[in-house]
């Protein structure tokens, strides 16, 4: 074998090498960037009401109600997170598939963290929240729709911001400001106490 045939067969080796890494590693991005919900595969909600228990996964949650409205929180220590755009099924959407409820019930949100919030049964459809504007002054009369969050600015919630499903207070308009306290992560149990 000459000289330069073996020249050309160590480059076009090395140019197979690089194709394949080039491949590999464009392989690497795309199952990375595929559906974000393939991580939260096996995830599912569970309600439970009266000692009934039914479970909701993230494909039945997506077929129910949709609101899309603005997500802004302010945590305890002063610090806000956001504005953002977040959808959601209205939490008043899932409370009515699970059971009667009157103005003495109570609908408690756990986080898989153990995370417990509760709610008044005014609260699941908006009322009773306390709002801010930007610079934390209360304002009042804002409208608010209690939703399970499954989006955020159109990207599904990633594990680090709640996701899959994060409980969210979402407003009408721009520039309302709620406590993040309640915006509970991680949502993996509802209960209605009726
Ligand atoms: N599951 C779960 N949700 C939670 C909490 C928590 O500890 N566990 N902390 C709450 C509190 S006190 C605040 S201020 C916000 C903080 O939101 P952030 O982590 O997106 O900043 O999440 C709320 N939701
Ligand atoms: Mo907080």
């Amino acid at each position: 074998m000459g000289y330069e045939k073996k020249t050309m067969k160590l480059i076009t080796s090395l140019f197979m090498l690089l194709m394949i890494m080039v491949m590999v590693l464009f392989s690497g991005c795309m199952t990375q960037q595929g559906d974000g919900d393939t991580q939260f595969k096996g995830w599912n909600l569970t309600l439970s009401c009266d000692g009934k228990e039914s479970h909701l996964s993230l494909a039945d949650l997506k077929k129910m109600p949709v609101y899309t409205g603005n997500g802004y929180l302010v945590s305890t220590t002063g610090i806000k997170y956001g504005p953002f755009v977040g959808t959601g099924v209205p939490l008043s959407n899932i409370v009515q598939t699970m059971g009667k409820s009157n103005e003495n019930s109570r609908v408690y949100l756990y986080g898989s963290d153990e995370y417990l919030w509760v709610l008044e049964s005014g609260q699941v459809s908006g009322d009773g929240y306390i709002t801010f504007d930007e610079n934390l002054s209360e304002i009042h009369n804002q409208k608010i729709t209690p939703v399970l969050m499954y989006e955020q600015d159109g990207k599904s919630l990633s594990q680090d911001d709640g996701g899959p499903v994060r409980f969210a207070l979402l407003t009408d308009h721009a520039g309302v400001i709620t406590e993040g306290s309640g915006w509970v992560k991680w949502v993996s149990r509802v209960e209605l106490h009726q």
